[in-house]
């Protein structure tokens, strides 16, 4: 009889040293570490890291690696949420799911601020990845998973965003002339009724440039009896116009599988925090692993693309 084909559940394809970090690799004590976002500068990885501290809130932390697997973590976060200042209202219950954009030789940061009104997009920028100068609040409370293009479109700057109307968590685009005031709201995409992305999407990583679109790995959550399991997506939208998807994938990239993903303070998430696309075509993904690890898995951008265009 033949052998059994062994067919690989996921289109993204784990690193075998899963999780890359964890608690045991901080340097001070906190609680976890999850969600980083990745850059590569002159050769070498970053990743800023999401640390939830042992009083409950999160702040910034950056990992360095010379191959994008081995990472060590800086002895001091990198930044805290603001108190003693105008600030502080905004941060006050922290600072959470940081996600970079190399844009005009700038790193801007997205992040979300969670203070005495709730949920809201901030924006910070920094040179060195150590050194963060906030930039502002730029949203309405409520609005989350914020990732900037890249470059400007049609003159202005773009962001993916995250409002939650309705208990709907959909993904939108919004336009601003100055990074700060941002508007010309569209809606992109919705859940999908019956699907893994059934109950909230949002971006997950800043967008990609592909001669097929902008490729946006977003994150899918459906809601079962045992709680809410979370996906890794992907979507094509147009290059002049985000608000028009060209493909959709039907599967999920990826779907927590591993004991790491299945089990910590969050069960049942794998949740994209960036990607990195090396000039090999192979697409890093950096995840966060149920709220308590950090893990990356690599697909090749081409079978990306092409699930990615299973569908609208
Ligand atoms: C989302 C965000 C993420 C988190 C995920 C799973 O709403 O808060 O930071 O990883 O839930 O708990």
């Amino acid at each position: 009889m033949p052998e059994k084909e062994n067919i690989a559940p996921d289109i993204l394809s784990r690193y075998g040293g899963n999780p890359i970090i964890t608690l045991e690799d901080m340097p001070f004590r906190c609680n976890t570490v999850f969600n980083g976002s990745p850059v590569k500068i002159d050769g070498e990885y970053f990743i800023l890291l999401r640390v939830e501290g042992q009083r409950g809130y999160s702040f910034f932390a950056l990992a360095r690696s010379p191959d994008g697997y081995q990472f060590t973590v800086d002895p001091e976060p990198v930044m805290a949420p603001s108190s003693g200042d105008d600030w502080e209202p905004w941060e006050l219950h922290g600072i959470e799911d940081p996600r970079i954009t190399l844009m005009d030789g700038r790193y801007y940061v997205m992040y979300t601020a969670v203070g005495i009104y709730g949920h809201f997009i901030a924006l910070a920028v920094t040179d060195d990845m150590v050194n963060f100068t906030r930039l502002g609040i730029v949203s309405e409370p409520g609005n989350k998973d914020g990732v900037l293009f890249p470059e400007k479109i049609n003159g202005l700057y773009a962001r993916l965003d995250r409002p939650i109307g309705n208990e709907v968590g959909s993904i939108w685009v919004s336009y601003s002339p100055d990074l700060l005031s941002w508007g010309h709201s569209e809606i992109v995409m919705k859940p999908r009724p019956g699907c893994w992305d059934s109950f909230r999407i949002g971006a997950s990583a800043p967008p990609i440039a592909t001669d097929h679109g902008w490729l946006e790995i977003y994150h899918g959550v459906k809601k079962t009896s045992a709680g809410p399991i979370y996906k890794t997506g992907s979507v094509l939208l147009d290059r002049e116009n985000p608000s028009m998807v060209l493909g959709r994938c039907l599967m999920p990239l990826q779907s927590p599988r591993n004991y790491y993903e299945r089990v910590g303070d969050v069960g049942n998430v794998v949740f994209a925090s960036g990607a990195i696309l090396e000039d090999d075509g192979n697409l890093k993904v950096y995840y966060g692993a149920a709220d308590t690890a950090i893990c990356v898995a690599t697909g090749h951008i081409d079978e990306i693309i092409a699930v990615s265009l299973e569908s609208k």
